[in-house]
């Protein structure tokens, strides 16, 4: 089985290479280790791109590929054996299970990258590595670079890495969309139990750590994102994290939680009322969210612009706004003036991945990119009324609403991968009351 999973990621460096121009060299860095004070460290997270590339989870680890004329090499640098070492951090792959193990040409010791570098840079013409790559990596190899003839073959010959691999991790394979398939099933739980379990008079971070408590009883250990948990008027901060208000009953909770899953994030928010029953008022903006929402899901598939997404869920949410008198005006008048951007300030929603906002555009060469097949994103339209923005009715203010799922747009259309959450405020408020 591990080994049919590398053999994964051994073709995805093959594709890599293929790009690859002849006599070109391409530097993947792993993350180090970053330190949360004195000797204790954050808990480690794998650069996503070396994640991709290898699936291999060690620090100090950097992918070397090179092409010649005849053909193209894949080698490993990384941590040898070090049992004094491994006593504290734990156990590592080193270097003969890693070559074994990763099917790469050769792994090398991370400690002679510098020497050997050195003498490939000098029979490449393309160098290719992550041009934003932090301080501390970029001083690796730095010296050598400037070494280089002049500061014009050196700058004609950097290319940005990013460019070959975001193509590639914009259209997921099916063992990627199995890896996002089970981060969703389990923040679709986490989501379902804080739901029921809300009670007004709680703090928000009771319903936060059923979340948390969720993900890591499913072995999910790790949140892909910090969890929002807002109540009432903190729903209008769009990234709240404090998570430590007391839910007040009339409330309404807005949860922008998921998990992490090999790698592979998920990303939900569902918005419920904390009474478990939705106001008037409540219920028309969560309606006319919803309705937002569930037309874009409907009129995705390959072939549609995103752009022209956001604008349906512009259109649909300004129409709503018109009928209940919070905007003034004429629907094409207000549309043009962006009138709803106070209300609804982001965008319909992004690439889902290894990141959380994952890599890839929707634009390609100066034009706009179509959905295609196997692209994962999410659909998250929200309104969000403060409590003392005086223009609008009494009744609204307050009202933060957003709603999200992920979704894989397959050949014929989409498919929700968070389906299983109650949504409509009927769903919501049934699952509530049981
Ligand atoms: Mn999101």
């Amino acid at each position: 089985m591990q080994k049919e999973i590398n053999q994964v990621f051994k073709f995805r460096r093959q594709r890599l290479i293929e790009l690859l121009p002849c006599d070109s060299i391409a530097l993947i860095f792993s993350n180090d280790y970053q330190i949360r004070n004195r000797d204790i460290n954050y808990p480690f997270r794998q650069d996503s791109n070396f994640l991709y590339l290898t699936g291999f989870n060690e620090p100090d680890s950097i992918l070397v590929l090179m092409t010649d004329q005849s053909k193209g090499v894949d080698i490993l640098f990384c941590r040898p054996k070090n049992h004094s070492e491994e006593i504290w951090q734990g156990e590592r792959l080193g270097l003969t299970q890693a070559k074994e193990t990763l099917n790469v040409e050769t792994a090398i010791d991370i400690e002679s990258f510098q020497d050997l570098f050195s003498g490939w840079i000098e029979n490449k013409k393309n160098i290719y590595f992550n041009l934003q790559m932090p301080a501390k990596q970029y001083q690796k190899i730095k010296p050598f670079l400037c070494g280089m003839e002049s500061q014009d073959t050196m700058i004609e010959s950097l290319h940005e890495i990013n460019h070959l691999i975001h193509p590639m991790r914009m259209i997921k394979s099916p063992e990627e969309i199995m890896q996002i398939q089970i981060a969703c099933d389990i923040s679709v739980l986490a989501h379902k139990q804080a739901m029921k379990a809300c009670k007004p008079g709680q703090y928000e971070y009771e319903l936060e750590s059923i979340l948390i408590s969720e993900f890591i009883r499913k072995g999910a250990r790790f949140s892909a994102y910090e969890s929002i948990v807002a109540s009432g008027q903190n729903g209008c901060t769009l990234h709240y994290t404090n998570n430590n208000s007391r839910i007040k009953p009339d409330d309404l909770v807005l949860i922008d939680a998921g998990c992490e899953w090999q790698g592979y994030a998920s990303d939900i928010t569902r918005t419920f009322p904390a009474s478990g029953v939705f106001s008037s008022a409540q219920c028309a903006i969560y309606d006319l969210v919803l309705l937002a929402q569930m037309t874009v899901i409907e009129a995705l598939a390959p072939g549609i612009y995103w752009q022209d997404m956001h604008q349906l869920s512009v259109k649909i949410m300004t129409q709503g706004l018109l009928d209940l008198n919070i905007l003034e005006g004429t629907l094409s008048h207000l549309i043009e003036s962006k009138a709803i951007q106070r209300f609804y300030m982001h965008g319909i929603g992004h690439f889902l991945g290894l990141d959380v906002h994952d890599v890839g555009s929707m634009k390609h060469q100066g034009k706009r990119r179509p959905l295609e097949s196997g692209m994962v994103l999410t659909v998250e339209p929200g309104l969000y009324f403060d409590q003392n923005d005086l223009t609008i009715p009494e009744s609204f203010r307050g009202i933060s609403v957003r709603i999200e799922d992920d979704l894989l747009i397959t050949p014929t259309g989409v498919r929700v991968l968070t389906a299983d959450l109650p949504k409509t405020s009927v769903e919501i408020e049934a699952w509530m009351k049981v």
